[in-house]
């Protein structure tokens, strides 16, 4: 595949400090987009679709259909706005097969019923195993798992550049976290090895920056930059070192802003809850604390 025929184009959500991708081919003009924000505003309980409207603008001024919309994980930063390109294009959505596993460990922690759960059939139309091969237009694409951050993480291999969602960040900002349930800093250190594998040369993209140190915002790196200079996980890192500065980070975290209701939306491909009898959708927060 020539990689004149590859388009890349990034957009930024600064809300939750997202970067979502449209990937194209320009020979057949087929196109997917990689990890869309829906926009959420928590205290008005309003969503909009200011992000996912300028990826249609940008499709149609470069004709450009679209095929996939991707997910990297479940995200539980922000909503996905997968369901509303879908509703918009017809195209289809995918995700790796973990998210079976990351919509039952929900389903309990939001007390939802199968039926609810699964209310209109299947909220994704293809799942991915492992290494599956599939097309964007007359290109190439490969899925790597790279469970750890979440279970259902996968990378996106798409003519030598690599869409990891959260598994890796810039060199300056690490790794993602793992104490989120079904995360697992082992996993995490096993995955980033497979990555570590490929060419040097491959180009990293990031779902996330957080400016570390209130650098500029960066959203590429290569497999090379990372294995120098990560600062969690280098190419000679071991694995009980990675984990111990991982998890001492985790302990660190707060719960991210938007968690409840990403997940909640997320895990359905995007789509919200289903209206209540007045008509209402509602998102579910589950209460801590004894009173
Ligand atoms: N402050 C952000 C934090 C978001 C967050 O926890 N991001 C995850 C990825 S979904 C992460 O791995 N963060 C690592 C870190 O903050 O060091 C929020 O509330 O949304
Ligand atoms: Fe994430």
């Amino acid at each position: 595949m020539s990689q004149q025929n590859l388009l890349i184009e990034m957009f930024f959500d600064h809300d939750s400090s997202t970067f979502s991708y449209v990937v194209a081919d320009k020979a057949t003009g087929q196109a997917t987009i990689i990890d869309p924000v829906l926009n959420y505003d928590a205290a008005a309980g309003a969503v909009s679709t200011i992000d996912a409207d300028k990826m249609l603008a940008f499709l149609k001024a470069n004709n450009l259909t679209l095929q996939w919309v991707l997910e990297t994980h479940a995200h539980a930063d922000h909503l996905s706005a997968a369901h509303y390109l879908k509703q918009q294009t017809g195209a289809s959505i995918a995700i790796g097969e973990g998210i079976r596993k990351v919509q039952q460990t929900f389903k309990v922690v939001f007390n939802l019923s199968d039926q609810e759960l699964l209310a209109k059939g299947d909220y994704f139309d293809k799942l991915f195993a492992d290494n599956e091969e599939f097309q964007i237009g007359g290109i190439k694409a490969k899925v790597i798992n790279t469970p750890g951050h979440t279970n259902d993480s996968v990378s996106y291999l798409i003519a030598g550049n690599l869409f990891v969602g959260d598994s890796l960040f810039m060199p300056d900002a690490g790794t993602a976290r793992c104490d989120f349930p079904g995360g697992d800093a082992h996993i995490l250190y096993r995955s980033i090895q497979r990555i570590y594998q490929l060419p040097e040369e491959t180009v990293i993209y990031m779902c996330h920056d957080y400016q570390p140190n209130g650098r500029e915002l960066l959203y590429k790196t290569t497999v090379a930059e990372q294995k120098q200079h990560n600062i969690h996980v280098k190419a000679d890192t071991v694995e009980a070192d990675f984990v111990a500065r991982r998890e001492a980070r985790d302990r660190t975290l707060a719960v991210p802003r938007l968690i409840y209701p990403s997940v909640q939306v997320n895990i359905r491909g995007g789509q919200l809850p289903q209206a209540e009898a007045n008509g209402s959708r509602y998102i579910k927060i589950p209460l801590k604390g004894a009173l």
